[in-house]
């Protein structure tokens, strides 16, 4: 392989996230916490925070639908590197076939209320005290920069909805990226925005964590790593000091399957200059 290639490839790695600590990754199945629908509604009056569905899309009287959807995230270390997760929710009513489902990265909190739409919840009900509307991000004295939701634009990742079942939709790069800025730092953990196709008459009703059938409840699943305490020093004696150095030295040029007292601080499986650059920067230090 050609240095050029190698450096391309530790790029790549480094984006991707893809790590291999000795540590095995660990998985974690955590439920919503949290989950309404912003209603289209010039008054922001209306909300389900309580209700058993949320909705993505456009309803046939051309309303929009926007959901909302938070997990918890504490459960997972903050110096965790996320390496994959999977969404799980179950869309119980759909007009048609085939309609995009975006998940857009929430940028203000939000709330949930005792309101409910009930058997009729397209609709949506009055908004409760605490319950995000289409102008609220709690009702009735805390509201979004702009109507309809602030989240992020493009979208985090992008779906298809096929028609009513349950849904296992694969993190895209983006939304594990969502993950890793949540896990890093809860305070901007505001969850997802969900957006349909809001030209067309598209709403998606997806069961939230209130519906009675428990397995139809959104849920996540994520596989995450925790790095070694101190990756760089590599012969555990809690200092990063020039006997690591030499260590590293030694086992300098390893490509694959290196571990971290070889010299493999960044967790990618070789020993190069990337994780001397970690080492140079932690020498001089004592481990936590
Ligand atoms: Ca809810
Ligand atoms: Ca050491
Ligand atoms: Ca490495």
């Amino acid at each position: 392989m050609t240095s050029g290639k190698h450096t391309a490839r530790l790029v790549a790695a480094a984006l991707l996230g893809v790590v291999r600590w000795t540590a095995p990754a660990e998985t974690i199945e955590l439920p919503s916490v949290r989950d309404n629908t912003l209603y289209e509604d010039a008054l922001g009056g209306l909300s389900n925070g309580a209700g058993e569905h949320f909705f993505v899309g456009t309803t046939g009287g051309g309303g929009i639908r926007r959901g909302l959807l938070r997990f918890d995230l504490a459960p997972i270390p903050e110096d965790a590197r996320i390496t994959g997760a999977v969404i799980h929710l179950h869309l119980s009513r759909t007009p048609l076939a085939g309609t995009p489902v975006r998940f857009h990265r929430a940028l203000a909190d939000w709330g949930e209320g005792d309101s409910n739409a009930g058997d009729r919840s397209g609709g949506g009900a009055p908004a409760k005290p605490g319950d995000a509307t289409w102008l609220h991000t709690f009702h009735d004295a805390q509201f979004w920069a702009a109507a309809g939701g602030d989240f992020a634009t493009p979208a985090s990742g992008t779906f298809t909805a096929n028609g009513v079942g349950f849904y296992p939709w694969t993190a895209t790069p983006g939304m594990l990226d969502d993950l890793q800025v949540w896990v890093n730092d809860p305070s901007v953990n505001f969850g997802w925005c969900m957006t349909g196709d809001e030209e067309e008459v598209s709403a998606n009703r997806f069961d939230t964590r209130e519906n009675i059938v428990p397995s139809n409840r959104p849920r996540l699943t994520v596989e995450y790593v925790v790095p070694p305490p101190c990756p760089a020093d590599l012969n555990g004696d809690g200092r990063v000091d020039l006997a690591d150095v030499s260590a590293f030295q030694n086992g300098f040029g390893i490509s694959e399957g290196a571990t971290p007292d070889q010299g493999d601080t960044d967790g990618d499986g070789d020993v190069d200059l990337l994780d001397y650059r970690l080492l140079a920067s932690a020498l001089g230090s004592t481990c936590p």
